[in-house]
């Protein structure tokens, strides 16, 4: 059992403020704030970082196509990241922006360790440069299309650029990565993703261009204000900044290392290969998790503005709720693999999985208790079998949930505790208390009991992934509010009989397409 004091830290990607979130965005904060409620409900001290990486070519280019300069534009995109992490329920502890003064001293701070640690030297670097993916590419890895352009993998146009550069000795961390990878063999997941870091660090590492001088829009070097650092460096840098880095005084130095950096898998090599290097460079401690999750994709195709398939996060907000959505995401695709949502798949799991599943055991329970047993929790007679089979599952239920978000497996977590509410179900249905009801009263009650108590483990541990719902299932049984931890799961915190429950309301209504209900 994880003391109180035992410090989690937890982080996004942080997001380019350069347009407006999508639902890759919203897919991304709520996993992480699931995971971030989740440990704080098991009495983690958590900290969780989420945020905006607002410096880059790419940034200050769209600024000045917006013409605005770019911390307006930045500002102003920022503000609607931090609006999307409200409306979704995501419960960072800093919104942190790379622009924060605060962020400048972390990032230049590293610099100078990486210095003196000799891995940073003054070259000149030409190469195939792609704007909208902040990055060079070998020759090798781009393609020339039929007009005569060059494209970087991604597509997006490249262009030939020579410019003075400082170097970050990458090539030499080749060997130390790899023990990294081995030793420490849970740094990258999902496993196929370590197999892919480390094919790529097996076939050699070249030292890495970390400074522009092109633009200004950036984090300056230190001692060369000339040099930009190169967006990459400063943004990863986000992550040691949130834990207070370099104030060896600061409260926040002990979550550093993270527990855990969620990202994309598009951006996988930047936080397995580099920034590990910068870590060891420092001298700092490396983050002992790094988890990539896939993309969520619109009926099966990447979401682009030219496709116009880009949902809006808070119009799909208003379409199906939040708690919908987050119980969506999380639950239909497995963490980590790529995903895709139609309007049928989420309409369906709304009305299979939350009315029907969840919402109508605990609607069907809750009446009968409110009009049999005067509206009090029932007292439990003698257990047959069939009661302490389910009270069995219920109360090894959170053992199983706590071990499949240790693994960040969150559909994991979730199709447990469905599997304990369809036992729940198949429990209530066969033992037909409604029957129970004249023939015998006391074993009404008891079963009443039962699945209002297995209720109220399921709503404690779907908190981390519909914090509102589950609020409202736990309000219903007159939970109090110091006890709805994971310490209260099982044994520990049984319903207590005679208490008295507030009037049964639904809680997951069923989803009506609009025209049927105008
Ligand atoms: O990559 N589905 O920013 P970003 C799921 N600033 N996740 C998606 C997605 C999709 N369709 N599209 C993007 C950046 N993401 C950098 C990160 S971290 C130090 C710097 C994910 O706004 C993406 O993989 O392009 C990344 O984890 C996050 O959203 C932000 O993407």
């Amino acid at each position: 059992m994880a003391t109180a004091a035992q410090p989690y830290y937890v982080t996004t990607a942080i997001a380019y403020p350069n347009g407006a979130p999508h639902i890759g965005h919203v897919y991304e904060a709520i996993a992480t704030d699931a995971i971030a409620r989740f440990h704080r409900l098991d009495g983690r001290d958590v900290r969780f970082l989420t945020g905006t990486d607002e410096h880059g070519l790419k940034m200050a280019q769209t600024a000045a196509r917006e013409g605005v300069p770019p911390l307006d534009w930045a500002t102003r995109n920022a503000e609607r990241f931090r609006a999307m992490d409200e409306r979704y329920g995501v419960s960072f502890d800093r919104f942190i922006r790379t622009t924060d003064a605060d962020h400048y001293a972390a990032s230049q701070e590293l610099w100078r360790r990486m210095k003196a640690a000799g891995d940073i030297y003054l070259g000149k670097y030409e190469g195939w440069y792609s704007v909208r993916d902040e990055a060079y590419f070998d020759e090798s890895e781009t393609t020339l299309g039929e007009d005569g352009s060059r494209k970087a993998p991604t597509g997006a146009p490249v262009e030939w650029v020579v410019e003075e550069s400082y170097f970050f000795r990458l090539s030499a961390y080749q060997d130390r990565l790899l023990k990294l990878y081995e030793e420490q063999p849970g740094f990258v997941g999902p496993d196929f993703r370590r197999n892919e870091v480390v094919a790529f660090v097996k076939r050699g590492l070249n030292d890495l261009s970390i400074s522009r001088t092109t633009f200004d829009w950036g984090v300056p070097v230190p001692d060369d204000p000339k040099h930009v650092m190169y967006v990459w460096v400063d943004a990863l840098t986000n992550y040691l900044t949130g834990a207070g880095f370099p104030d060896e005084a600061s409260d926040l130095r002990r979550f550093w290392p993270a527990d855990l950096h969620v990202i994309g898998k598009d951006i996988i090599r930047f936080h397995t290969v580099y920034w590990p290097a910068f870590l060891m460079s420092a001298g700092l401690a490396l983050p002992k998790r790094v988890f990539a999750h896939g993309f969520v994709n619109n009926r099966g195709e990447k979401m682009s503005k030219s496709v116009g398939n880009v949902i809006d996060p808070f119009t799909f907000a208003d379409a199906y709720g939040v708690d919908a959505i987050r119980y969506f995401l999380l639950r239909d695709t497995p963490f980590g693999q790529d995903g895709n949502y139609t309007h049928e798949t989420i309409v369906g799991r709304i009305n299979a999985d939350l009315a029907n599943d969840l919402g109508n055991l605990a609607q069907r329970s809750l009446s009968m208790i409110a009009k049999n047993c005067e509206g009090r929790a029932p007292s439990p007679g003698p257990l047959a079998s069939a009661d302490e089979a389910v009270l069995a599952a219920v109360d090894g239920l959170g053992a199983t949930v706590r071990a499949a978000v240790g693994d960040v497996a969150l559909h994991a977590a979730l199709a447990a505790i469905w599997s304990v509410i369809a036992e729940t179900n198949r429990y209530f249905a066969n033992a037909e208390p409604w029957a129970l009801k004249k023939t015998d009263p006391e074993r009404m009650g008891t079963v009443l009991y039962v699945t209002a108590e297995s209720v109220r483990n399921v709503a404690i541990l779907t908190q981390p992934f519909m914090p509102t719902a589950s609020a409202k299932l736990l309000d219903l049984l007159a939970v109090p509010e110091d006890a709805r931890s994971f310490a209260s799961l099982g044994g520990a915190g049984r319903l207590a009989p005679g208490a008295t429950l507030p009037a049964p309301q639904g809680v997951f209504p069923r989803y009506v397409e609009p025209e049927a209900a105008a």
